[in-house]
């Protein structure tokens, strides 16, 4: 597929970045004065020997840059992958909303997205268990508007004024800055046994939606429910969710351990190839909207940011969608220096009170001070909107632009009274006038004290094979914690949830559950310290099952962008292999050809055949399935190979499909798929149809019975 160039040059802030991009080819090389420069290599020396001048000005320039090219990381989601794309709308909602994008059907708005991890550096692996970050950048006709969500739908805690604590404890621990992008550690857990209010969101972290297959097949939610307001002024909660085009899929955390360390840029790699190859990642946009007056139905609090709500109760609504149809052209000055800040809405649409909303209009802007050095970074190119600006702000630091005239205040007449105020009907933005009757108080609303109806709705809701892997998921986790207490605090904590759960953990770590059950909450777990946290209330089932919350649930069916390693040597069929390619290279899948070596190999007819990768520089774990051609030169060659032998079965214990021809039998013959053969995945001699099925279906999760036996 090609890359769609007329796409890309029609989005304005494509045509806006162009005026700042810079390209040396064929330039002279200069200093930043513009000053020619014909020796790069050497310093300026009194003598052929040194001692190096102080005069060195060429020196003193390209030394004194190099000093100064880091910016902090930052505080959160460091490590994370951008691309630039847009948004198109499918229907008018502006019985909902008079936000511009969503009401006008014939734009393409521009969007910057930003994928992330959470707790690991800006060089850490994107196979984390971890949460991830879904950042998007609407550049609208109205002004930016910032969707700051991530690839879960409720969030750790329920007030700002907790996310220094829940940060410092995922983060490595301070004394020794160990573990890196992980929170398989004392300090984390230690915060969330006492803090009841994270288990929802831990619960999805253990779950497979924490070790994504690819940025393009995770779901993105907004979390927080806002105010979508219309002409008239109405107001409607929304929730906002992203639904990827290509299904929700993930890896097992065996291939994710596997993966951090044969490609630790797996995820940014699978992002940049895409948009590359012209498979453009899409996510429709989807709403749930409720009424204002239905705001106190529900078993929850919408302002709680660690609450869902079910699908099945208010069905999303699927509005428009998102494509990714650039890579960046420098990630330092777009995907680094990208700044994101809920704070950023337009006419049309408004915050709620979700405390921890409130809290984050702060610290976003507050970060990017000194992150991006003061309070011009909305003049970075990939952070200025579309529109025009103008206002009385001046100065600072990094100040890039001119503004004229004598005056910088308003009222004024010297300039004639500009700029001026916007008059409603040139759409000047009117927070909504929401009615409030209250104390001021610091506390917490008792309707956010439900902290386990959710995780145990979400749990019932997994299908046997993504449950299996939560008990994994929490006997790795707590297994890797050094304290008795903190893992009991945890049992005790996971009970709540279900307690076959928390007793195949407690199996897993050699304890018991805690049997103080009918203690009162805070105490079992030593919270009771703090008066203002409420007492959780007890697990309520209002809903006995979320179909939605599962991943099987998903709906696809398609094989665009898999990679199929493809195991040949010289005197492959190649009739089998282009049979398959046909097939499958059309509906966009990546036959990526595994030789013993690089360079090319030759088919049985006599054809050359580039090599992707040598078996010397991949992994099983980098592919989706496994193809193996017939050809006797060519399977007796790699049958040598070991490391072929542990390549089948890998794909074999993560549950992939395999297919082979002819001789490529006696290749499974010798792996620990010969007693498999039967495996309903395992394909012998037949046709691509069935291969092609189970590559879309992405695992054979049946085949999770066997295995723990694969000794790989
Ligand atoms: Fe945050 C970055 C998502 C709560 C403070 N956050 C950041 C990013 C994402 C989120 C995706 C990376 C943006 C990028 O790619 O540049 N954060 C969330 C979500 C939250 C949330 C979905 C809850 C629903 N965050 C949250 C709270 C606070 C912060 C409660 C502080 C009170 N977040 C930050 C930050 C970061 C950030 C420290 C680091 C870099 C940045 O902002 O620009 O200010």
């Amino acid at each position: 597929m090609a890359k769609d160039k007329k796409l890309e040059s029609q989005s304005e802030k494509i045509e806006q970045l162009k005026t700042f991009e810079k390209d040396s080819l064929g330039k002279v090389l200069t200093t930043n004065q513009g000053l020619k420069v014909n020796d790069t290599n050497n310093s300026l020396k009194s003598g052929e020997r040194g001692s190096t001048l102080l005069e060195d000005f060429l020196l003193r320039e390209k030394i004194t840059n190099f000093d100064h090219e880091r910016i902090p990381e930052r505080i959160v989601h460091a490590r994370g992958s951008g691309a630039h794309g847009y948004f198109e709308l499918y229907e008018n909602l502006e019985k909902y909303t008079k936000a511009g994008i969503f009401t006008d059907t014939k734009r393409k708005t521009p969007v910057f997205v930003r994928f992330s991890t959470v707790a690991g550096s800006k060089g850490s692996t994107d196979l984390a268990r971890d949460v991830r970050g879904f950042a998007v950048k609407f550049y609208t006709q109205e002004g930016t508007w910032d969707l700051v969500g991530n690839n879960m739908p409720i969030f750790f805690i329920q007030d700002a004024m907790k996310f220094p604590d829940l940060i410092h404890a995922v983060k490595p621990e301070p004394n020794n800055e160990i573990p890196q992008a992980a929170s398989a550690h004392d300090t984390f857990y230690d915060f969330v046994s006492r803090t009841t209010e994270t288990l929802h969101n831990h619960i999805w972290v253990m779950s497979d939606r924490a070790i994504p297959r690819s940025l393009r097949m995770m779901e993105g939610f907004g979390i927080h429910t806002f105010r979508l307001i219309n002409k008239e002024g109405k107001s409607h909660f929304v929730k906002f969710h992203w639904k990827p085009k290509l299904g929700v899929h993930s890896v097992t955390w065996d291939e994710a351990v596997k993966i951090s360390g044969a490609d630790s840029d797996f995820h940014r790699r699978d992002l940049w190839n895409a948009i590359e190859a012209g498979q453009y990642p899409e996510w429709e946009l989807g709403l749930q909207i409720v009424p204002e007056e239905d705001e106190h139905k529900y078993d929850f609090d919408l302002l709680d940011p660690t609450k869902l709500i079910p699908e099945e109760m208010v069905p999303v609504k699927i509005v428009g969608k998102m494509t990714l149809n650039k890579n960046p052209e420098n990630f330092f000055a777009e995907t680094e220096q990208v700044a994101f800040l809920p704070g950023h809405i337009v006419p049309g649409i408004d915050f709620t009170n979700d405390p921890l909303l409130q809290g984050r209009l702060f610290s976003y802007r507050d970060t990017q001070l000194s992150r991006l050095g003061g309070p011009n970074f909305h003049q970075i190119p990939i952070n200025r909107p579309v529109g025009e600006t103008h206002n009385n702000q001046r100065d600072g630091h990094m100040q890039t632009e001119i503004p004229k005239g004598q005056t910088a205040y308003f009222p004024n007449s010297l300039g004639g009274g500009c700029p001026h105020l916007a008059k409603m009907v040139e759409g000047g933005f009117h927070s909504y006038e929401e009615r409030i009757d209250a104390k001021k108080i610091r506390t917490r609303s008792e309707s956010f004290s439900d902290h386990f109806s959710q995780p145990a709705l979400f749990y019932r809701s997994l299908s046997s094979w993504e449950q299996q892997h939560v008990m994994e998921a929490y006997s790795f986790e707590l297994g890797k914690c050094k304290h008795k207490d903190i893992q009991e605090r945890m049992l005790w904590i996971i009970n709540q949830i279900d307690y076959e759960l928390a007793n195949l953990v407690a199996d897993n770590l050699g304890l018991k559950v805690p049997k103080n059950i009918d203690k009162p909450i805070n105490q079992a777990i030593g919270a009771d310290a703090d008066p203002n946290i409420h007492e959780p209330s007890k697990k309520k089932i209002y809903l006995e099952k979320s179909p939605a919350l599962s991943q099987t649930k998903s709906d696809f069916d398609t094989v665009a962008t898999r990679q199929i390693a493809v195991l040949a040597a010289d005197g492959f069929n190649e009739n089998h292999y282009k049979t398959l390619a046909d097939k499958l290279e059309k509906e966009g899948a990546q036959l990526k050809i595994i030789a013993p070596h690089g360079g090319t190999i030759t088919g049985d007819s006599g054809t050359a055949y580039e090599v992707h990768e040598s078996i010397m520089t991949t992994e099983s774990v980098l592919y989706d399935a496994i193809y193996i051609p017939g050809g006797e030169s060519s399977v007796a060659w790699i049958k040598k190979i070991k490391k072929y032998i542990k390549f089948i079965n890998e794909a074999f214990k993560h549950c992939k499909a395999i297919a082979v021809h002819d001789e490529g039998e006696t290749l499974l013959d010798a792996s620990f798929v010969k007693e498999y053969k039967s495996d309903e995945t395992v394909f012998i001699n037949s046709d691509v149809k069935a291969f092609r099925d189970a590559i879309a279906k992405h695992r054979n999760w049946n085949r999770k019975a066997v295995i723990d036996q694969v000794p790989v």
